[in-house]
């Protein structure tokens, strides 16, 4: 999957390809990640990329020119990508988007900055997402987000199994993790992960699971459709609470 980022801060951007799994991957070639920076794309002597907006207003507005000059680059270099714009007026960013996202061959993220862009750029524009209803100084920490949410997706670049047990996956929150060592300040691990038994341990932890779900999380609990391991789970756990009861 390649990835291109627009922005007036390349630096800043940059080092979401410099860390962890996602440096792996750009290193194994399963993820290319190119940063352009927007003033590369001006054809005047201080690089403008702003400008006063018409009507007025407070603040500045992104000149459209740089934009249609590096799409008119980037389709020639690169051909079709996904184009998405950060915004807070975008669809919420979810691990179901993420998901989609990861399913493009080619996506590139402009990142807003000022009041916006000139609504005229929006013609290259696929996609509008926000990750989140709290207003930032740019796009440029939304689309490094977004680069590390759809990565997470692309095979390879994390364990199959570590995404299925991802928290939204399948509508439950993740069990509690312990390791060495056995006991810290008088807190022991649990006796069934020392066990041994494949099965118990399975079923313990989808209790924990469905129990720190439904306290933490009752609007996800709702939507996990239960299998047979959660009806075992559920029964053993109503048998606990019973039991603690009387
Ligand atoms: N999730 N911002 C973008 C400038 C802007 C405004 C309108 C395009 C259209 C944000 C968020 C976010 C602040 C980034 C405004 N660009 N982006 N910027 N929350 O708050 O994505």
């Amino acid at each position: 999957m390649r990835i291109g980022i627009v922005t007036i801060f390349p630096d800043f951007v940059k080092v979401v390809r410099e860390y962890g799994v996602i440096a792996q991957a750009v290193e194994n070639g399963l993820l290319h990640i190119d940063i352009f920076n927007l003033r590369d794309f001006t054809t005047d002597k201080h690089k403008v990329v702003d400008d006063y907006p018409y009507g007025g207003g407070p603040g500045m507005v992104m000149k459209p020119e740089p934009f249609f000059r590096f799409f008119e680059f980037f389709q020639s270099n690169y051909g079709k990508a996904y184009v998405i714009l950060t915004s807070p007026q975008g669809r919420r960013l979810d691990n179901k988007v993420a998901m989609e996202l990861a399913s493009k061959e080619q996506i590139v993220i402009i990142c807003g900055r000022y009041e916006g862009i000139d609504e005229r750029v929006m013609k290259f524009v696929d996609d509008e997402i926000s990750i989140g209803d709290y207003v930032l100084t740019g796009g440029e920490l939304p689309a490094m987000v977004i680069v590390d949410a759809v990565s997470r997706f692309i095979p390879g670049v994390v364990e199959e199994e570590s995404v299925k047990n991802d928290s939204f996956y399948n509508n439950l929150l993740d069990h509690p993790h312990y390791t060495r060592p056995r006991e810290i300040d008088g807190m022991a691990v649990p006796e069934v992960l020392i066990s041994g038994n494949h099965e118990e341990i399975e079923l313990w932890r989808r209790k924990e699971s469905l129990k720190k779900t439904m306290l933490k999380r009752p609007d996800i609990f709702m939507k996990h459709e239960f299998d047979e391991l959660d009806k075992k789970a559920l029964i053993s756990l109503f048998r606990e609470l019973i039991k603690d009861a009387r």
